[in-house]
C-alpha cells in the first residue's frame, strides 16, 4: 500500500513536470551529437570530375546492358496514357502555399503513425524509411545502383504519403542550382511553416533545429549504423552547398555513360548537398531522418532525368556495377524491404512508363 502510494505520487510528479515543460526545453532533451558522430559523404571536386579522376580506367566503360525491345515496346500503350496525364513534380518556388503545407503535414502524419514493426528500432512509420535506408546503406551507395535505388525509394516514400496520409497533391522538387551557396536563404528553411532553419556550425558542431515544422524532432535511427536518440541538427556550410551549382550538374551530365554520370552526381552535387546541410544530413546511413533529405534527393533524381532526356537509349539501357562488383542488368533487383514491391532496374529507368507498381502508376516528370 505504502509502496504503491509512493509510485503514484512519483508518476504524478513526472506527468506534471513534463506537461509544463516548454517546447524548447523538451526539444533540448534529445542530445545534440557533435560533428564527429556523423560520417560525411565522400566528395570529388569539379576539377577532378572534369578530369575523370573518379573513374578507374577499366570501370564501367564496357558491358553496357542493351535494351530488351520486347519489354520496352510492350509499354507503349501505358506510356501513352501516362504522357496524357503524368504526375508533375513542381519546383518549390512555384509550389503553392497550400501544397507546401499539405506536404509538410503529410510527413508529420507519417511521423505520428506507429512503426510497422518490420524496421526495428524505428519508433514511427517515418522512421521505417530511415531504418530501411540505414539497412541498405552499403548496397546502394558508392556504386551504380545509387541513382536507380534512390529514385525508387523517393517514389515509394511519396506514394506512402499518398496511401497512408491521404496526400493527393502534386509532389515538390527542389532546384538547388537556384540557391547554390545560399541554401539558408530559401523559405524552405526561413519560413516557420516548413523545414526549420539552416544554422551554421557552432564551434564546429551542428545545431539542434528549434524552428519550423520539425522543431525539437528526436531522431532514433543513427548516427551511422547505431540507434542513439539525438536531435535533428544541421550545420550549414555555404562553401559546400555552392557545389550544388548548374556547372557541376552539367559537368556530370556531359558524361555519356550512366555509370560515369552516376559517379559524378553521387560524389559531386549529391554529396555536397548532404555535407553542406550538415549534421543529420551528413550521416550517410540515417540522413533521411532530416525531412529535407527528400527535397535534396528530388534534385538528384531531377538531374538524372535531365541526363536521360538527352537520348532515348538512356531510359532503356544500363551499365556499371553493384556493391559486390557484379554488372547491373535490367533485371537487377531494387528492393525497399517490403514497403512496396521489389522492382527491377528496367522498371524504374523510364519515369513515364505508366506501369502500375504497388497499385500506383509509375508516371512522373518534372515541371522543367
Ligand atoms: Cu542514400
Amino acid at each position: 500500500m505504502r509502496l504503491s502510494l509512493v509510485f503514484a505520487a512519483a508518476s504524478t510528479a513526472v506527468v506534471t513536470s513534463a506537461s509544463v515543460l516548454p517546447r524548447a526545453a523538451a526539444a533540448a532533451s534529445a542530445p545534440n551529437l557533435p560533428a564527429s558522430s556523423f560520417p560525411t559523404f565522400k566528395t570529388i571536386s569539379i576539377d577532378d570530375a572534369k578530369n575523370e579522376k573518379d573513374l578507374p580506367p577499366e570501370w564501367n566503360r564496357t558491358h553496357t546492358v542493351q535494351a530488351d525491345p520486347d519489354f520496352f515496346s510492350a509499354q507503349t500503350a501505358a506510356s501513352a496514357a501516362c504522357s496524357a496525364n503524368p504526375n508533375v513534380r513542381i519546383e518549390w518556388k512555384s509550389y503553392s502555399t497550400q501544397h507546401r503545407k499539405n506536404f509538410i503535414g503529410a510527413i508529420k502524419c507519417l511521423m505520428n503513425k506507429p512503426p510497422s514493426g518490420k524496421f526495428s528500432p524505428a519508433t514511427n512509420r517515418y522512421e521505417d524509411f530511415v531504418r530501411l535506408h540505414q539497412m541498405y546503406m552499403p548496397e546502394v551507395h558508392q556504386n551504380a545502383k545509387f541513382l536507380v535505388w534512390h529514385r525508387y525509394y523517393l517514389w515509394v516514400f511519396q506514394m506512402t504519403l499518398r496511401k497512408e496520409c491521404g496526400f493527393n497533391d502534386p509532389f515538390p522538387w527542389w532546384d538547388e542550382t537556384l540557391v547554390a551557396g545560399k541554401f539558408g536563404t530559401t523559405d524552405m528553411f526561413t519560413s516557420p511553416d516548413y523545414f526549420g532553419h539552416l544554422p551554421g556550425p557552432q564551434n564546429g558542431n551542428p545545431v539542434c533545429i528549434t524552428s519550423g515544422a520539425f522543431a525539437g524532432l528526436t531522431c532514433h535511427i543513427g548516427p551511422g549504423g547505431g540507434s542513439t536518440p539525438h536531435c535533428l541538427s544541421r550545420a550549414g556550410q555555404a562553401s559546400l552547398t555552392s557545389q550544388c551549382n548548374a556547372n557541376f550538374v552539367n559537368t556530370c551530365n556531359s558524361r555519356s555513360s550512366y555509370a560515369d554520370m552516376e559517379s559524378c552526381s553521387e560524389y559531386g552535387p549529391h554529396a555536397y548537398g548532404h555535407n553542406g546541410i550538415g549534421g543529420v544530413m551528413s550521416d550517410v546511413a540515417a540522413s533521411p531522418s532530416d525531412p529535407i533529405f527528400w527535397m535534396h534527393h528530388s534534385f538528384v533524381d531531377h538531374s538524372f532525368r535531365i541526363w536521360q532526356n538527352a537520348a532515348a537509349s538512356r531510359t532503356t539501357t544500363i551499365n556499371g556495377k553493384d556493391h559486390e562488383g557484379n554488372p547491373l542488368t535490367l533485371d537487377t533487383t531494387i528492393s525497399v524491404g517490403g514497403i512496396f514491391p521489389d522492382v527491377k532496374v528496367r522498371d524504374v529507368l523510364n519515369t513515364m512508363s505508366g506501369a502500375t507498381i504497388g497499385g500506383y502508376p509509375w508516371c512522373y516528370r518534372y515541371n522543367y
